[in-house]
């Protein structure tokens, strides 16, 4: 007689519907409230646009918020997982209260909108950090109940912290993502393959994914990102801006994709934003 639990089975094939072969391209799409709608290029304000240039160029998994999910599901469903995250904050409050995501939804909104997975940000470092534990905890609770993978955002961000990309601060986000149960792990990039190596290990085996970052000033720089956190041992990308505010969208996921599944080298997978 099997030991696993439903939910147990639930969480592990949710888990391969985004990482199909342990790797997973996934584009992230909830700035209209973290930066507000100026994030966009003008072609790319209609969610519906940009959600069907993904979708068709083979995206793994969409993350967005539950309103946004209800605007774009005839394009994207049964067709790409998504990740519904219940945590957000707009660049309109006060500054000193950007550091506390709030509630943006449940996992239960998640069920009902037939999602995969649910993600929340933690800001590691922030003097709203043990709100947004307290959150994260009942996120978890009722994912692992449910059999939902929780994706956390481990970002640190705070007073004390004067380099949110350096690798020791980065490994601790990380690291403390894995000891409060996250399913998944979005990070920042700290680099170079060598620094990125050390915050995987950190994670402990909990699959670690790079934060896409504002957009690099050419696209191969990026690809060389992506291909570093690959070698070191990441388990893929979660990118927005490198993707929406492209020239080519589809030809950049298609260029990700080829680097994070096929192990192509940048200077290759580039081309794909010609064809
Ligand atoms: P990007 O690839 O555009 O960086 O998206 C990742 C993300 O975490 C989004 O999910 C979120 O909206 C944004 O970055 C947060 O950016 P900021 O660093 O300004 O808080």
């Amino acid at each position: 007689m099997s030991s696993t639990t439903y939910s147990g089975v639930g969480k592990e094939t949710r888990l391969r519907r985004i990482l199909s072969d342990g790797k997973a391209v996934i584009f992230a799409f909830d700035h209209g409230v973290e930066h507000g709608p100026k994030d966009f290029p003008p072609q790319h304000v209609n969610s519906e646009a940009i959600i069907s240039k993904v979708v068709n160029a083979g995206v793994d998994a969409i993350m967005m918020l539950p309103g946004m999910a209800r605007l774009t599901y005839r394009i994207w469903g049964g067709k790409v997982p998504i990740i519904i995250k219940v945590s957000s904050k707009t660049n309109l409050r006060p500054e000193n209260e950007r550091l506390l995501q709030s509630v943006f939804g449940y996992v239960e909104d998640a069920i009902a909108l037939g999602a995969d997975a649910v993600a929340a940000t933690i800001y590691w470092g922030s003097p709203y950090e043990d709100i947004m534990l307290e959150r994260w905890f009942a996120v978890r609770e009722a994912a692992e109940s449910y059999g939902y993978p929780a994706l956390q955002l481990a970002y640190p961000r705070g007073p004390e912290i004067k380099d949110r990309y350096q690798v020791e601060i980065v490994r601790y986000g990380a690291r403390a993502a894995a000891e409060s149960g996250a399913d998944l792990i979005k990070t920042y990039f700290t680099g170079s393959k060598e620094t990125f190596a050390e915050v995987v290990k950190a994670a402990s085996g909990v699959p670690v994914l790079m934060s896409g970052g504002p957009r690099t000033s050419a696209p191969l720089e990026f690809l060389r990102h992506v291909k570093a956190v690959m070698d070191a041992g990441g388990k893929g990308v979660v990118v927005g801006r490198n993707v929406f505010q492209s020239n080519n969208p589809e030809g950049m996921v298609k260029a990700i994709a080829k680097i994070v599944h096929e192990g192509l080298n940048p200077d290759e997978a580039i081309k794909y934003l010609s064809r």
